[in-house]
């Protein structure tokens, strides 16, 4: 039976300093909480509040400092380990929600021993205590950062451990299928079973069906999380702003019956059945001696660079040439405005025909921007994948296909196989890198 290799957890050294921080946002509010982990947890407790709270038990406390000044009073909770966020001894103190009196308090924890955590170093600590796994640790800044509800939902999804599920479920196929060929490699050739290579055919092709299924899902979420941009770009006056206007359901752009009215591109934050997308108005392209208009438009050409889908607005009032300076790589959707004022009009096969003036097509218009960026709302439960998530799947796929081809040759099969469960376990951490580690933890909050 082949074994994984030790995860990484285990073989990095795990600082012992006990680390405090703020964990509440920056400025007032109701409740300032500062969040402490490590060993020296009980003897810093006692400093500040005379005693260590009895464990998952809210206590009412007066915070004092070195001098035994109060500072605050408020609630303490202490969490022993290993039953905490961070499988190290935690104490919360959650105190009045000033910036004066939760930095006092921050200030109290260091001079009783603590250091100042890094971003994301308790979540860091809750990954090599083994708490969390590597993509469930992710999904928690991802749960914090996202941006719209269905990107919430599906990192709460990965946080609770679903997206794992499934990329261990992955990983044990793999390993009985590992198990099965390396058993047929004890054999000489001619003695191994027919059998036995169709029932390893057939289960690779069950593993890469659900590989399949786990991909999509992952590339859907990935857009969940990095957001949709979509550029509008066409010539000038065909109804950019009056659209972009339309779509964040506000009056954000300057609208005016005067060629070349936008000059700077202007982005808005929308959101499509829950899917956070950035609409992006740019000047309107054409051949201009004006300067602040030809500037417009070299931004028109940064943007439409990168874009994921560009909506291409023509006027269903009249004949337009296409445009010819439309990216190569980014989905296209020709739309044809003002269908007010062309009661006649029929858009060709694969266009949207709209009227930014009285909304009629907006909504066939929003369908098509989310079918265009790849997004099949099915319903189905999608996972908020990092491009790091997509990218490790696409490697293990990619040994998955190289192993069907080796089929006749059963070791460089079974080496595929494992390159493919190494390049899952990149995922849920089993074998990454500290230094990505650290780049993956340096992006979280402080207090996280
Ligand atoms: N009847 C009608 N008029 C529209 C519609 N959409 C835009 N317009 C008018 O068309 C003119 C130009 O609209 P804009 O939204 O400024 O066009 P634009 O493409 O952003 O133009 P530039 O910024 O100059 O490139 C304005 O007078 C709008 O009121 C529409 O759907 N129907
Ligand atoms: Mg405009």
């Amino acid at each position: 039976m082949p074994s994984a290799e030790p995860p990484s957890r285990d073989s990095g050294p795990v600082s012992r300093d006990t680390i405090a921080a703020i964990a509440t946002p920056a400025g007032r509010g109701g409740i300032g909480v500062v969040r402490l982990s490590g060993p020296a947890v009980p003897g810093i407790s006692e400093k500040l509040l005379g005693a260590l709270p009895e464990p998952r038990r809210a206590t009412h406390a007066v915070f004092r400092n070195a001098r035994g000044e109060a500072l605050d009073e408020g609630i303490a909770l202490y969490f022993a380990a290993p039953h905490s966020y961070t499988g190290e001894p935690v104490l919360e103190l959650q105190g009045h929600g000033g910036p004066m009196v939760t930095q006092a308090l921050l200030a109290a924890c260091l001079d009783a021993g603590a250091r100042l955590a890094e971003p994301g170093e308790f979540t860091r600590r809750a990954f090599l205590e083994g708490k969390l796994d590597l993509a469930q640790a992710e999904a928690v800044a991802d749960l914090i950062d996202s941006a719209s509800q269905e990107a919430a939902r599906s990192a709460l999804r990965s946080l609770s451990g679903e997206f794992s599920a499934a990329i261990r479920a992955l990983q044990s196929q793999l390993i009985e299928l590992r198990a099965l060929t390396e058993a047929m490699l004890d054999f000489p050739e001619e003695e191994v079973d027919a059998l036995h290579h169709d029932a390893a055919a057939g289960r690779l092709g069950k593993v890469r069906g659900t590989l399949d299924d786990v991909l999509a899902k992952s590339r859907q979420g990935s857009l969940l999380r990095t957001g949709i941009h979509v550029v509008l770009a066409g010539r000038p006056n065909v109804g950019k702003s009056s659209l972009l206007n339309r779509l964040a359901g506000e009056e954000r752009a300057i609208v005016t019956p005067v060629p070349g009215t936008t000059r700077d591109a202007l982005r808005e934050p929308i959101q499509i059945d829950g899917v956070p997308i950035v609409v992006v108005d740019t000047a309107g392209l054409r051949a201009s001696t004006d300067m602040v208009e030809r500037l417009g438009i070299e931004r028109t050409q940064r943007e439409l660079a990168r874009a994921d889908v560009v909506l291409a607005v023509f006027e269903a009032t009249r004949n337009q040439d296409p445009l010819d300076d439309l990216p190569p790589g980014a989905a296209c959707i020709e739309v044809f405005n003002k269908i007010d004022l062309a009661p006649a009009f029929r858009p060709p096969a694969g266009a949207v025909g709209v009227s930014a003036k009285t909304g009629a097509g907006l909504d066939q218009l929003r369908k098509a921007i989310l079918e265009a960026a790849g997004w099949a709302s099915s319903g189905e439960s999608v996972f908020l994948a990092r491009e790091r998530h997509v990218r490790a799947l696409e490697q293990a796929r990619g040994h998955l296909e190289a192993a069907a081809r080796e089929r006749r040759r059963w070791e460089f099969f079974a080496e595929e196989l494992r390159l493919a469960h190494a390049a899952l376990g990149n995922i849920t951490g089993e074998f990454t890198a500290d230094d990505l580690l650290g780049e993956i933890f340096a992006r979280f909050c402080i207090g996280k």
